[in-house]
């Protein structure tokens, strides 16, 4: 490494010494040698007539001030000095740029034969020297010029306003945008698509036309992606009252993309994976990611472009609040119940691994050294849940009047997380004082709960003690505002008012103290409590539950999410205790209570099959190992498989009339059709460890007319280890060898596979013709589901999974630093492992920290890890 990578700090945020008001851009765009002009109008803010642009590996060809060639600059590492400025001026920055070579996919690269960019969070600064920075908001005109018959679409933000043909076969296309914006939200893009055509009127009357660029060739699977934006469009009208605000909207699918997609204004570029779909090559849980992504993105239009983040500390603003949107989406097109309980999921699950990680930061960071580092779980989907707090405090109705405040205040700025909160309490008149805290605080607060009832005075207490952990960055904890949402029943399962002295009480309690006593009246037998309903809190509980308790509340608790939440209560307590169990050469034992329980869920015809399916799915070997300090990945992986097994065999009968009668004739992509498919698809990957599994599966692969049911049909026969696995795995690749996309989900069931040659296997897949290594999705696909979702073989003792680990980040480190820092982040828990497997995680970082041109992305996470 050159030099150290400095860490930058929230409380040392100083306002900009100038902005830049408007700023015209021209690209002359070849593959390895692209001329960029800027020409910025910039004025002083300060007394000070240096000035500090950012820039990274740039070839600067000129500066000129006014008109003038200017002498007065350095070129520093990673800035451009300028000097003896006047108060306000023209500048104009030649740069050179090889976007060809960049394979970091940051800044303005090449995917397949197009151009696009990626400016989030800080890649504008490798298109030309600028102030990087979100408080900078300038006014952009784009002219980009190319050869027209390679790149006949030249494209950028805003409105087209000019072209023309230029000699040589060159044409140029000029884009201005009227909304001022920072650079982060610049795109541009140029290559041949076919386009998806449609328009949308917005309720004010504005004609809007909407345009979806896909590769040539993929027209077919577009139409979704279209439906999903005039639905979000639709939505944020009705829920939220907020209107798009240009007249057009362009969305460009690439096939090399970091992450999921961006929010570019008017331009948004997505990783193709959230565009394409048809029935042939997607799940309906793409279907599901496609509408979610694409209203995430849409949404950012007002949460984000028109209301930006001041700093990058504060980037839970647009994120948690834009998550928290869609996740809203989501749940009113859909089923409310099974996106609540995937969202949980993932909290419970891979969040809270973050929160007991030495990456553990509060949703708003205090300290960055590599800011892409910090698009996380915690920031997102952990921010979303601070959001869903405000809501379940002020209610839908209070909650809108502080979003229209908050509009009505930041409109056209840059914002902080502060002023989000306190346009929330002002317009609401809910005090957010200590709530504040959600915002500060890392790590993941427990909730203890006993219960006492005395039967004479007919009062029930709950007696609630919150604590936080110390986390890695953060030592001393506080007491935070929890709203915890309760709800009691009698034994006939009937609702109790809640009430004291002589009034109702709210559901939602509010906890604020370290510990508190919430004492209800008139409560005139032993009630069943069911609590932390909705996930009301971002919180561990713990609340010491009977087997009948639970079973009742799976029967007779209101909502569905409570229905669903009893049940994994009952699972836990049978995987913590099989786990010991195992660990003690047991066998893994189940009682009939609760496999009747789960039998009386198959039976319902009342519930939903979607809910069924979502009831009957067992915690992930990830979030089980969350509840351990010291986790056995093997006895967790035993048990897991034992409880599986057992549950398939128990109930072997139940599944098979379920798998037969929800068989479709016609595929429809709507909702009551994707939630028959999800339980069919979840009794076959029980029946695939029962005798006729092989054959089933092997027929479902054989009969299906739609993608869900083939990967259901593959990834049963991977899970249980069919003897027709290799067949399908055969015939699938043979199909879809061509299609890198399509290709990505066998790649991940080759990455899962339980088999303990599996190293051998999934090194011999990487000359796959589909894989390579330069493109994220292939890479997650394969690698990722290795080293994340396989941890019996990946955290084999032998290391070997470790150093597989070690040689793809090293050589992920030079081509894509963003992509191998998303991939490292199981290697820094290895605190949680046996003292063997520790030392042989701990090399691999080592060796990873020694290396001389560790990126700053993963020097950031390695000395972290290493330093705990
Ligand atoms: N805002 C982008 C994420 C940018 C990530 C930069 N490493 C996508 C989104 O959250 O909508
Ligand atoms: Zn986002």
């Amino acid at each position: 490494m050159a030099q150290t990578p400095q860490a930058k700090y929230r409380k040392d945020y100083l306002s900009p010494s100038h902005t830049i008001t408007d700023l015209d851009l021209t690209f002359d765009l070849h593959d390895n040698a692209t001329i960029v002009t800027a020409v910025s109008k910039v004025k002083q803010l300060r007394e000070e007539n240096t000035l500090v642009l950012d820039g990274e590996s740039l070839k600067l060809v000129s500066v000129t001030v006014n008109g003038e060639a200017w002498s007065h600059f350095k070129e520093l590492e990673g800035a451009l000095e300028l000097s003896q400025l006047p108060e306000s001026f023209d500048l104009v920055i030649v740069t050179e740029i090889d976007p060809e070579a960049n394979t970091a996919l940051e800044g303005l690269y090449k995917s397949g034969g197009a151009f696009c960019t990626q400016c989030e969070a800080e890649g504008f600064r490798r298109i030309t020297y600028y102030l990087d920075r979100p408080d900078v908001l300038a006014k952009y005109t784009t002219k980009v010029i190319a050869d027209k018959s390679t790149y006949p679409f030249l494209l950028s933000n805003g409105n087209r306003v000019a072209e023309g043909e230029l000699e040589g076969g060159r044409h140029w296309v000029q884009w201005q945008d009227p909304h001022p914006k920072p650079a982060y939200l610049f795109a541009l893009v140029a290559g041949d698509f076919d386009v998806l055509r449609d328009n949308y009127v917005t309720k004010s009357g504005r004609n809007v036309e909407l345009e979806i660029f896909v590769d040539k060739g993929n027209l077919d699977r577009a139409p979704h992606a279209m439906t999903s934006l005039i639905n979000s469009m639709k939505w944020d009208e009705e829920r939220f009252g907020l209107e798009y605000d240009l007249d057009i909207y362009m969305i460009v699918a690439v096939d090399f993309f970091n992450m999921g997609a961006m929010e570019n204004k008017g331009l948004n570029i997505f990783n193709s994976k959230y565009v394409l779909a048809n029935e042939k090559t997607a799940t309906d849980s793409d279907y599901l990611g496609i509408e979610a992504v694409i209203g995430h993105e849409y949404f950012h239009n007002w949460t984000g472009n028109r209301v930006t983040c001041r700093d990058w500390f504060q980037l839970s603003l647009k994120e948690g609040l834009t998550v928290f949107r869609d996740q809203e989406f989501s749940s009113d097109l859909g089923s409310r119940a099974v996106n609540r309980i995937n969202n949980v999921r993932i909290i419970r699950g891979p969040q809270f691994a973050e929160d007991a990680s030495p990456m553990s930061h509060p949703i708003r960071p205090e300290k960055v050294i590599e800011m892409n580092n910090f698009y996380t779980l915690t920031v997102y989907e952990k921010g979303s849940e601070v959001i869903r707090m405000m809501h379940t405090l002020l209610g839908e109705e209070g909650f809108q009047a502080g979003m229209k405040l908050y509009f009505e205040r930041h409109d056209g700025t840059a914002a902080t997380c502060e002023d989000f909160v306190s346009a929330m309490e002002d317009a609401s008149g809910v005090d957010l004082k200590q709530f504040r805290l959600w915002y500060s605080q890392s790590g993941t607060p427990t909730l203890s709960v006993q219960s006492q009832y005395d039967a004479e005075a007919k009062t029930y207490s709950l007696t609630v003690s919150q604590s936080t952990e110390p986390t890695h960055e953060q030592q001393e904890k506080q007491a935070l505002h929890i709203p915890f949402d309760v709800e009691l029943y009698t034994q006939a399962g009937d609702v109790i008012e809640l009430r004291r002295n002589d009034e109702r009480v709210h559901n939602v309690l509010d906890v604020t103290e370290a510990e508190q006593t919430f004492v209800f009246d008139n409560v005139s037998e032993k009630p069943v409590p069911s609590l932390l309903r909705e996930f009301s809190a971002p919180v561990k509980l713990e609340y010491d539950y009977s087997d009948e308790e639970l079973i009742f509340l799976m029967v007779h608790a209101r909502n569905e999410f409570a229905r669903w939440d009893a049940g994994q209560m009952l699972l836990a307590k049978y995987i913590r205790s099989n786990v010991a169990g195992v660990q003690q050469g047991r066998e893994v034992e189940l009682p009939s209570s609760l496999v009747d329980a789960f039998r009386g869920v198959l039976l319902s015809d009342k519930l939903e099959p979607a809910f069924i399916a979502e009831m009957m799915s067992l915690p992930s070997h990830n979030e089980v190992s969350g509840w351990y300090k010291q986790v056995d990945v093997d006895a967790i992986a035993t048990v897991l498989k034992a409880i599986k097994v057992k549950l398939a065999s128990e109930l072997e009968d139940e599944f098979a009339a379920l798998y037969h009668s929800l068989k479709q004739a016609d595929y429809s992509v709507d909702h009551p059709a994707i939630g028959k498919r999800s339980l069919r698809n979840t009794a076959l990957a029980f029946l695939a460890y029962t005798e006729q599994g092989n054959q089933l599966v092997e027929k479902q692969y054989n009969d299906a007319n739609n993608m869900t049911d083939t990967v259901a049909a593959m990834a049963a026969a991977n899970s249980a280890q069919l003897e027709c696995r290799e067949a399908l795995m055969a015939d699938y690749s043979n199909k879809w060898k061509h299609d890198g996309l399509v290709m990505d989900k066998w790649f991940a069931l080759q990455g899962t596979n339980p088999a303990e040659d599996v190293l051998d296997v999934i090194k011999e897949t990487m000359s796959h013709e589909a894989f390579s290594l330069k493109n994220p999705n292939r890479t997650r696909s394969l690698i990722g589901a290795f080293l994340n979702m396989n941890p019996v073989r990946f955290h084999a003792k032998t290391g070997e999974g470790y150093q597989f680990a070690g040689e793809i980040l090293q050589e992920l480190n030079s081509s894509n630093p963003q992509v191998a820092s998303r991939l490292i982040d199981p290697l820094l828990k290895f605190r949680k492992y046996d003292e063997q497997r520790q030392a042989l995680i701990k090399a691999e970082l080592e060796a990873l920290k020694s290396m001389d041109n560790l990126a700053k992305d993963l020097f950031e996470k390695v000395t972290k890890a290493l330093e705990a």
